[in-house]
């Protein structure tokens, strides 16, 4: 073996050889003894780790230990753990597995104050009845620094047309020199002056757009949806934080992001319909819409109805149609179950409802209706409108 691959396995069975299984001091048939079963010798920010005692005999009156976590050099804890033997029972996140068995457990979440290089003394100590006179169990722990990751590399596109029908992509390449392992996340900020607009995440876990996983190099596959609710110029910024939530240099980008309005077509309503003379006259109105930016673009789908006498019907308000999927139900109508077929398909319905008289007992106006439908995209443009004139007889 080359001798730098030696230095490395070495220094890897450094790292990870933590485990520590002492040898339990054989008990007197009074005396409580307590061994360390599992103790980090090397412990990182920001990770968790297994601790275990095992307290001999079992079961004696030990309620739980306490581990106080001293950084060498200073005096008082800087942070107080509490390990028992429940099973989890009543410290469900301790991650102790028999209760009773004299094994006593915490899973350190280890937050250390500084993220530099430190020793801890580890002070274990028996809570119980009676148990003043067990000495304190103590060990050394080496706590490790941590470097922030680094973005090598950003690329971005500087402008997405709108409705593009290539692939595009982020990519992020990022290092930290504590290992590829410890970068937690790569994301990404799309801003104008302090306003955040958009948000995200890059992958590099092989998957939306990513080649590689686990290779440092961090990506997003973008379509034109990527656009919805989105237009105009950003400061797109990358970051990458580490497992013990550092962040790295910010990489700045700009992007230009065309979005244009919906386009709504195939309407289908009667030209003409009977008011009836009780009950109610019923008829589907459907309309198709599509926007540049997808699905997720469409905020507002619906018409204007203006009236034989030239007012405006639904008190002035637009009349709003969905593709939700849900059928027509009078009763629930405040829950928009307006008819709509099939869901999320494009396709806007309401079931127009005539009754012999409105509201107000009134008989329903004879004559031309004039229905001007419309949708409105998520970054406020409105489609053309589309004129439909009904006549109720
Ligand atoms: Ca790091
Ligand atoms: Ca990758
Ligand atoms: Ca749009
Ligand atoms: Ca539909």
């Amino acid at each position: 073996m080359h001798k730098s691959a030696i230095f490395f396995a070495l220094a890897l069975s450094l790292i990870y050889g933590c485990k520590r299984d002492l040898p339990l001091p054989v008990p007197d048939n009074h005396v409580i003894t307590m061994g360390i079963r599992l103790l980090p010798r090397v412990m990182n920010p920001y990770r968790d780790y297994r601790v275990e005692v095992k307290v001999s005999p079992t079961p004696g009156n030990v309620s739980y230990i306490q581990l106080d976590a001293v950084r060498l050099g200073t005096s008082q804890p800087e942070v107080t753990y509490y390990l028992n033997d429940d099973g989890d029972a009543v410290h469900p996140d301790r991650g102790d597995v028999v209760a009773n068995d004299g094994v006593f457990t915490q899973v350190l979440q280890w937050r250390p104050a500084e993220l530099t290089r430190n020793y801890y003394q580890f002070r274990f100590t028996a809570v119980g009845e009676g148990l003043e006179s067990i000495p304190v169990l103590l060990d050394t722990v080496l706590s490790l620094d941590n470097k922030a990751p680094r973005i090598l590399q950003a690329q971005a596109p500087e402008l997405l047309p709108s409705g593009f029908m290539d692939e595009k992509y982020f990519y992020v390449a990022v290092q930290d020199s504590d290992g590829v392992d410890d970068i937690a996340s790569v994301s990404f900020s799309g801003l104008r002056g302090e306003m955040t607009f958009f948000t995200g995440q890059l992958h590099d876990d092989g998957s939306r757009g990513d080649a590689v996983a686990g290779d440092g190099l961090y990506s997003l596959r973008l379509d034109s949806t990527f656009a919805a609710a989105k237009k105009g110029t950003f400061d797109l910024q990358f970051i990458a934080r580490d497992r013990s939530n550092v962040a790295s240099n910010i990489a700045q980008k700009t992007i230009t992001i065309e979005n244009e309005p919906p386009h709504i077509f195939n309407l289908n309503a009667l030209s003409e319909a009977t008011i009836p003379l009780t009950e109610s006259n019923t008829f589907l109105v459907t309309l198709d819409v599509r926007d540049p930016q997808g699905y997720e673009d469409i905020q507002f789908v619906g018409y204007m109805a203006l009236r034989p006498d030239s007012v405006y019907a639904n008190q002035g308000l637009p009349i709003p149609m969905v593709d939700n999927g849900l059928p027509f139900d009078l009763d629930r109508w405040s829950q928009s179950y307006f008819g709509d077929v099939v869901a999320n398909d494009g396709t806007y319905s309401i079931t127009a409802v005539i009754f012999p008289t409105d509201s107000f007992g009134n008989p329903t106006l004879k004559g031309k209706y004039i229905w001007t439908f419309y949708a409105i995209d998520f970054v406020g443009q409105k489609s053309e409108q589309l004129v439909h004139e009904i006549t109720l007889k």
